[in-house]
């Protein structure tokens, strides 16, 4: 188990995977504001026991930067904000700023709910971590009534062109990431149906802090979970010395159906 010093001395660092659309959106933060970082770059649910006394509800991603270590994208995204307020990265403004948290929340809480759960990781977690095959109704209700019931909703609010508020800010990353993850297992959105939602999706993943991290979401799509720290080290990414990931699966404890 690494020691707190180890941990705490140096760039900031991250845990969490860069599968994951929640440490993506952290990752993209750190690179608008050109903050170095290093990251362990773990699945939650192959987190050490080390990993859940940083983050006790098994969660990713974790920042560490110093004296701090929070758990949650939202948290830590608001938190490089203050600490390195240049350039900002949600709107300054009371009203925009509310619906930016609105719409930051909706993604993490609803989106990550069907995109997550109910499509990537039965795909995905389910089959590699748990052993259990995909379940075709959950994926077809997420495809035929949840995804299109939060489309129709994001069809109204996101904006034709641009970004939500002039410059890209935290709630366009975190609606965005969620499409990139659904590409993974072969779903896009419908650009006819929802052609404001897929175009913004589209601008949004192309922007340059999330376009980079591309190679590596990809080689990972393709590596054992075991091997994700060793190819992506050997692809120049910047890992902390000590991992605290391990080589069994855990369930985590938020259990979302
Ligand atoms: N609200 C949290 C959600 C984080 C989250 O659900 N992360 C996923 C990976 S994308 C995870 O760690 N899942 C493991 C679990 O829920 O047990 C955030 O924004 O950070």
């Amino acid at each position: 188990m690494p020691d707190e010093k180890t941990l705490t001395l140096g760039p900031v660092k991250i845990v969490g995977s860069f599968l994951s659309p929640m440490v993506r959106k952290a990752l993209a933060v750190l690179d608008i504001k050109k903050i170095p970082y290093e990251i362990d770059p773990i699945i939650a649910f192959m987190g050490s026991e080390a990993f859940g006394k940083l983050s006790p509800v098994r969660r990713i991603p974790v920042l560490i930067d110093n004296d701090i270590t929070v758990s949650d994208s939202t948290v830590v995204c608001e938190y490089l904000d203050e600490q390195y307020p240049e350039p900002a990265v949600y709107p300054k403004d009371p009203v925009n700023r509310a619906r930016a948290r609105w719409l930051e929340e909706f993604s993490d809480t609803r989106m990550q709910e069907v995109f997550s759960w109910h499509l990537f990781n039965q795909y995905t977690i389910n089959p590699l971590m748990w052993g259990e095959p995909l379940n075709e109704a959950v994926v077809e209700h997420a495809k035929t009534v949840e995804i299109p019931h939060i489309l129709d909703y994001l069809e109204g609010v996101l904006p034709e062109e641009g970004f939500l508020f002039g410059e890209v800010s935290v709630p366009d990353i975190a609606i965005a990431n969620h499409f990139r993850n659904a590409s993974f297992v072969g779903y896009k959105a419908d650009a006819e149906r929802w052609p404001i939602t897929a175009s913004f999706a589209e601008r949004v993943l192309a922007i340059e802090s999330l376009k980079k991290l591309n190679p590596y979401e990809d080689k990972l799509l393709e590596t054992q979970p075991t091997e994700h720290r060793k190819v992506l080290g050997e692809m120049g990414v910047p890992l902390v010395s000590e991992t605290l990931g391990t080589d069994k699966s855990k369930r985590g404890f938020m259990i979302i159906k």
